[in-house]
């Protein structure tokens, strides 16, 4: 017999949602394939974690003036050519890697490269800087690359499950004497001690902080993490993991059709509450179907659950400030 519980996230406060959708909510089919350019700009700074701490790092970001950890999602279409274009403004030697797709070498300090190439594969994939491995992709220089089935906008590869909104998680973790290193050019030595754990870059709040549920901070209430629908709806999730610990990922309300791990299509669709994911670029993809939750009494078909990670040291920040770790919201609505 299974035990789920049904812990509540905070009901103070209304997040303000983004007006109109964009990137994978907004994913608009084609019957044939396209080119898709983007320019990516390696750049570097610091961001303010939970804890007040300034971490150094580094990121594919829109524009030279931006810190954009993790990058812009990229989304593109099997068959696709994906021509990216990524200006290095750093004094150091960086890379676009896409497993299986496109390495572009090293990026001399100061240059700019495009390489080109075909997204023969649907699925959810992790863009990174192959160089310094794994030092740069934890410093910051990650982002999610998806390539979606042709003429779908439902369907994770042709003929899977199909889905009616989807999302993109990437989940890292950052030891800052790491991304320290590498903004000094040398090489980490030491115990890997992750202090920060991120979904699409951002921690929870609690009800309380002055940052809760402001969507631009809270993991749990940014739009690109915080999973809507009403009964009836099924959310994909992509999952992805850039940073260097494994996870156990724990939905609440209803178990996920677990659809693939690692791009490797399961061949049988198991339901599960909690899922294993690999560190070092793994992934799961996911979906999440908005039922009445079985187990809720009284019956329930609206209301707010988290989705959070089960390894604890992932719902802290700094050593121990406790709920500003990585998790997020599913709301009923
Ligand atoms: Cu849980």
């Amino acid at each position: 017999m299974q035990r789920r519980t049904f812990l509540k996230t905070g009901t103070a406060g209304l997040a303000a949602h983004a007006s109109g959708l964009s990137g994978l909510l907004a994913w608009a089919p084609r019957a044939s394939a396209a080119t898709v350019r983007r320019t990516l700009y390696i750049t570097d700074g610091y961001i303010t974690q939970p804890d007040g701490v300034d971490v150094y790092f580094k990121a594919f970001s829109a524009d030279a003036t931006a810190l954009d950890v993790p990058g812009a999602p990229i989304e593109c279409q099997e068959g696709d050519t994906v021509e990216i274009t990524v200006v290095n403004t750093l004094s150091s030697a960086h890379s676009f890697v896409v497993d299986g797709l496109v390495d572009s070498g090293a990026i001399a300090a100061g240059t700019m490269a495009t390489v080109s190439f075909t997204a023969t594969t649907a699925g959810s994939y992790l863009y990174y800087d192959g160089q310094n491995q794994p030092y740069n992709r934890a410093a910051g220089l990650h982002g999610g690359f998806v390539v979606m089935p042709v003429g779908s906008s439902t369907e994770l590869y042709t003929g899977s499950p199909t889905f009616v909104q989807q999302y993109l998680w990437v989940v890292h973790d950052i030891d800052p004497t790491w991304n320290e290193a590498v903004r000094q050019g040398v090489t980490p030595s030491g115990r890997y001690e992750p202090l920060y754990f991120t979904l699409n870059g951002l921690s929870m709040r609690v009800p309380g902080h002055p940052d809760y549920a402001n969507p631009s901070i809270d993991a749990g209430y940014n739009p690109n993490n915080k999973i809507r629908g009403s009964i009836g709806d099924r959310a994909l999730i992509r999952i992805l993991n850039a940073g260097q610990a494994m996870h156990s990922v724990h939905f609440h309300a209803n178990h996920v059709e677990w659809l693939a791990r690692n791009r490797q299509i399961r061949p049988d669709i198991w339901r599960k509450d909690t899922l294993f994911l690999p560190n070092n670029r793994g992934g799961v993809d996911v979906i999440y179907p908005f039922e009445p939750p079985p187990d809720a009494h009284p019956p329930v078909t609206t209301g707010k659950f988290p989705m959070h990670l089960h390894d604890e040291m992932t719902q802290t920040a700094g050593g121990g400030l406790y709920q500003f770790g990585c998790a997020t919201t599913i709301s009923f609505e």
